[in-house]
């Protein structure tokens, strides 16, 4: 059998990682043959929560996995891992200002950033999804100078997934059906969820799913906000955030990292741009079309923008870079 992989989960006892320790442990993610040690982390006072989560992973009786350690210790935690999910973040309380809650989040992600540089293997996959996401994971990113800051990227994934189900669900299409969306930018309501590129099989046959959808007054409207503010209609419905499909959409960004797209398809993930890539200013965790290959990514770089797309996904890029500059400032204090 091989080597175990080594998965850190943080915000372990919260209700993304009970979804998704699951979704690991029983092989959905590194494979039905790879056995698994997994490292929860959560805070002190959730320490009793923890215990529980252990205790039911346990009583999964799933074989894949090895050992389950719990720690609200970051040198424990980080110590040795291949993967690090980190799901743990500051959620923004009543009345708190956008400000106070990046401020907070700098110094969790910082923290982390740091254990990931002392404690990891050089090898790690870090994929941040606490939120502000893209921003958590410019902060882990540049507190853990001896990583390849290839290594890091944060989850779109469940905005790629929202929007691909949107159109299937429209056309009456299993989802799978629908290929090449993108989500450009921030996973915030300012992201750009777009189709231009997509395609989807309709009747056996694969369409433009500008052509197949026939509304482009919907496909410019509509489906572009539905998609913005999914998560605050779940929210709204549930009295709870995404749980489910953000566990299902970290687990296909994670299977995908780990054993590459297929061919011809793309994802969307939050990467570093290195300036270059249609016209993105540099610096920033932006979300973008990418293949992966070897367990490495790479940006696919040449699909044609129009300017409706273009003024989007400059939108999105703008308030990333407001978010990079108030996390720097709070970078340089922490
Ligand atoms: P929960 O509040 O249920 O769980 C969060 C857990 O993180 C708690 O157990 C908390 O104690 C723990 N935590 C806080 N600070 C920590 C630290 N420094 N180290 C370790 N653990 C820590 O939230 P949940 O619904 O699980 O959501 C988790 C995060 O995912 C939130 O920030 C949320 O906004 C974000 N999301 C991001 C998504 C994305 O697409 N990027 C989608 C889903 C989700 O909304």
């Amino acid at each position: 059998m091989a080597e175990p992989v080594k998965v850190l989960v943080t915000g372990a006892a919260g209700q993304i990682a009970y979804s998704l320790l699951y979704n690991i442990a029983k092989g959905d993610v590194f494979g039905k043959d790879q056995p698994l040690i997994l490292v929860l982390l959560d805070i002190t006072p959730m320490m009793t929560v923890l215990e529980g989560v252990v205790m039911e992973i346990r009583d999964c009786a799933l074989p894949l996995v090895k050992e389950v350690i719990s720690t609200d210790k970051e040198d424990e935690a980080f110590k040795c891992i291949d993967v690090a999910i980190l799901v743990g973040s500051m959620p923004r309380r009543e009345g708190m200002e956008r400000k106070d809650l990046l401020q907070a989040n700098v110094k969790i992600f910082k923290s982390q950033g740091s254990a990931l540089d002392k404690y990891a293997k050089k090898t790690v996959k870090v994929l941040v999804v606490g939120n502000p996401a893209n921003t958590n994971c410019l902060t882990a990113m540049k507190s853990a100078p001896s990583i390849p800051r290839e290594n890091f990227s944060c989850l779109t994934r469940l905005d790629h997934n929202r929007a691909r189900a949107q159109i299937a669900y429209r056309l009456g299409v299993p989802s799978n059906d629908v290929k090449n969306v993108v989500i450009w930018g921030n996973h915030s309501s300012t992201q750009y969820p777009d189709v231009s590129h997509a395609t989807v099989k309709v009747e056996e046959k694969e369409k433009g799913v500008f052509d197949a959808i026939k509304d482009d007054a919907w496909l410019k409207g509509d489906f572009i906000s539905t998609v913005q503010q999914r998560g605050a209609a779940v929210i709204k419905a549930r009295k709870l955030s995404s749980a489910m499909s953000a566990a299902k959409a970290i687990s296909d960004h994670v299977r995908d990292i780990w054993f590459g797209t297929p061919e011809g398809e793309w994802v969307s993930m939050g990467v570093i741009s290195d300036g270059n890539t249609y016209n993105i200013p540099n610096d920033l965790i932006y979300s973008f079309p990418v293949q992966i290959k070897n367990k490495t990514w790479s940006i696919v770089g040449c699909l044609p923008i129009d300017d409706f797309s273009c003024e989007k996904m400059k939108a999105t890029a703008a308030e990333l870079v407001e978010e990079r500059d108030t996390a720097a400032e709070f970078l340089a204090s922490v």
